[in-house]
């Protein structure tokens, strides 16, 4: 059966796209949705993407990864430096975790530099922009073993 990555995305990365692009760059979340869908595919994986604006609602998700999905991508937005909540969640799942931001956050302002999430996540990929999301599952599908053989 194949194996489901659940892919959350916090507040604002809905407005990708439409404004910062020399931060964020000018792939949209959908346009990240897409590509992330075509190379699970090929990986052998699905996703499903999630995106909210809510605390409460990525923490209520993250509890669903735990009993429903194989692996976990958090690009938890503002939440990263912020959460202990989302922490806490992360902390009781033992699905592999892979924490992605689109900027490098270790560039940017100190605040951005502290990440709740990495306390909790198997890895971490920064400043590749929407093709990061690609790369954790690369990275995934090695350690879920769901590549198919040559
Ligand atoms: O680099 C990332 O992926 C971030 O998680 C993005 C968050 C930011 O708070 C983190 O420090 C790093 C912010 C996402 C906001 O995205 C916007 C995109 C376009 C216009 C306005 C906001």
């Amino acid at each position: 059966m194949t194996k489901t990555v659940l892919v959350l995305n916090g507040p604002n990365l809905n407005l990708l796209g439409t404004r910062e692009p020399e931060i964020y760059g000018s792939d949209t979340l959908a346009s990240i949705e897409d590509a992330s869908r075509k190379r699970a595919e090929n990986l052998g994986l699905a996703v499903e993407f999630r995106q909210s604006n809510t605390e409460g609602d990525l923490v209520d998700w993250v509890q669903e990864a735990r009993l429903s999905y194989a692996a976990l991508i958090v690009n938890a937005g503002a939440y990263t430096h912020t959460s202990v909540a989302l922490l806490d969640a992360l902390l009781a799942v033992d699905i592999p975790v892979i924490e992605v931001h689109l900027s490098n956050i270790n560039q940017r302002e100190e605040f951005r530099h502290h990440s709740y999430v990495s306390k909790a996540a198997d890895g971490m990929i920064c400043g590749l922009g929407g093709f990061g999301y690609e790369l954790a599952l690369e990275s995934l599908a090695r350690t879920l073993g769901s590549l198919k053989e040559d």
